[in-house]
């Protein structure tokens, strides 16, 4: 008997209305609208209940790295169910999947790790790493050194301790956040700011505005710097080539552990395997998830340098901190299809050589758009932002909701992206082919033409 019942469109619909509480919604206004549901998909297509095909330039929530319908994912799934569908890591117990990914996954990261410990999220992840900071520094006799210092409009998740670390105002206001210990510097987003200074000029103020949180603060009582390589969630803010050089020298200089959240840039989304790698820093943390199973099941994880982790084996001890479903048998099974599928496929390569370039080029021709003041993207990840005036790049007044507009429009013709504020954001599969690519691009720029007219008939 199938698990899942064939209903109508309408009946998933009010069934969803009556039952279902949905992440990041405002209930009463999806209430109004009714769900998009989606039933299938297939390559990097997804179909709603009304069988409309769409293109997804989002990769689901930036995590189908490999697409949709991999049946070598599938089937590691499947074998692995059959052969062991849970066991624990706690206790001194392991398992064969949890083992060979680890493995794997120091094999495909920088020299500093040898180490992973895995949750089942990336949000549980950075939680991880706000108890492991903290105990690393006990452990060196230097317990007063507990503040984690991020960035306004970063996003690490939404438990208690990752929404803290994220810099995301209205989520801090909702519940009393952040949790003590946890303080936000400037983000490098040049297009935001009153530009004012050159771009370079700017990463590095960006940049030194961690350093005089530190002088602050007291440099004997900072413990960590986490960031983003490219802000996702925020807006896809790529930052100047000077700031992350500058932050790793300041990470060295004060003796703080760097940690590069690869949630979002981990696994090939920017031509190299991880974020750190393409800017060339050395994170002594790298929180992962997402893009390690493609999305087909939950995994998270942390890469742990030596640096930390030789410490917490060698002083032992029990590190009070674990998740049911850390080391899942299912889940890494997954992961390591998953990860033999990109390295087969050379999927990484095709990004930093192929479609990579490809779609670059053709995402910054949208910039010749009327609404369009500024593109980015790297590897395969971009930013749009539309403005008002191309001239001076004075943005719409954000009541519009312009960025929105131009989202629904990319929908009706067959493309979905995001929008935060008025910057378009994409991040499509890797697998996307140069047709899809010039699909996906001539759906924008519809999409942008159909704004503009919604705009000027208001
Ligand atoms: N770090 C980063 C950099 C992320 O992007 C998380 C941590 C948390 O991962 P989990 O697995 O707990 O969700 C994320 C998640 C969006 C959006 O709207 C982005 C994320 C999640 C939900 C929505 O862009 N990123």
């Amino acid at each position: 008997m199938a698990a899942i019942e064939k209903r109508s469109r309408e009946d998933w619909q009010e069934l969803d209305k009556n039952h279902y509480l949905h992440p990041f919604t405002d209930h009463k206004d999806l209430h109004k609208r009714r769900s998009q549901i989606i039933t299938r998909a297939d390559g990097v297509y997804i179909y709603d209940a009304d069988d409309k095909k769409i293109l997804d330039g989002m990769s689901g929530l930036w995590c189908v790295n490999a697409g949709y319908g991999r049946q070598e994912i599938i089937a590691a799934a499947a074998e692995q169910m059959q052969e062991l569908p849970y066991y624990n890591s706690f206790f001194q117990c392991s398992n064969p999947p949890a083992i060979e990914l680890s493995a794997m996954l120091q094999e495909i990261s920088q020299p500093q790790f040898k180490r992973i410990f895995f949750a089942g999220s990336g949000s549980e992840s950075n939680d991880t790493i706000v108890r492991m900071v903290r105990t690393y520094w006990d452990l060196m006799g230097q317990p007063e050194r507990h503040t984690i210092i991020s960035r306004n409009n970063a996003y690490h998740g939404s438990t208690v301790a990752a929404a803290s670390l994220g810099g995301m105002k209205a989520m801090h206001k909702q519940s009393g956040l952040p949790i003590p210990g946890i303080v936000h510097v400037e983000q490098p987003y040049w297009f935001g700011s009153d530009r004012s200074m050159s771009v370079d000029e700017f990463g590095l103020a960006a940049a030194r505005s961690i350093e005089d949180k530190i002088k602050e603060i007291g440099p004997d009582k900072v413990a960590a710097f986490i960031g983003e390589p490219i802000q996702g969630a925020g807006g896809v803010i790529v930052p100047p080539d000077s700031y992350w050089p500058e932050v790793q020298r300041i990470c060295d200089e004060y003796g703080i552990l760097l940690i590069s959240d690869e949630v979002i840039t981990g696994f090939g989304r920017l031509g190299e395997w991880f974020g750190a790698d393409y800017f060339k820093i050395r994170p002594d943390f790298m929180p992962f998830a997402k893009g390690v199973t493609s999305g087909y099941l939950p995994l998270g994880g942390v890469f742990v340098s030596d640096r930390v982790a030789d410490v917490l084996i060698d002083k032992g001890g029990e590190f009070f901190h674990g998740y049911t479903y850390s080391g899942h048998p299912v889940a890494c099974a997954v992961a390591i299809a998953n990860l033999k599928l990109i390295q087969s496929e050379n999927l990484v390569a095709r990004i930093r050589d192929d479609i990579g370039p490809y779609l670059q080029q053709k995402w910054r021709a949208l910039g010749d758009h009327p609404l369009v003041g500024d593109t980015r993207m790297v590897g395969l990840m971009g930013a749009l932002e539309i403005v008002e005036n191309k001239d001076t790049l004075q943005r719409f007044d954000e009541k519009r909701g312009v960025g929105t507009i131009c989202r629904e429009k990319l929908l009706v013709n067959g493309v979905c992206m995001r929008a935060v504020g008025d910057t378009v954001i994409c991040a499509p599969p890797f697998v996307l082919s140069h047709a899809e690519a010039d699909e996906m691009i001539e759906a924008t720029w519809k999409a942008l033409d159909l704004t503009q007219q919604a705009l000027s008939a208001a």
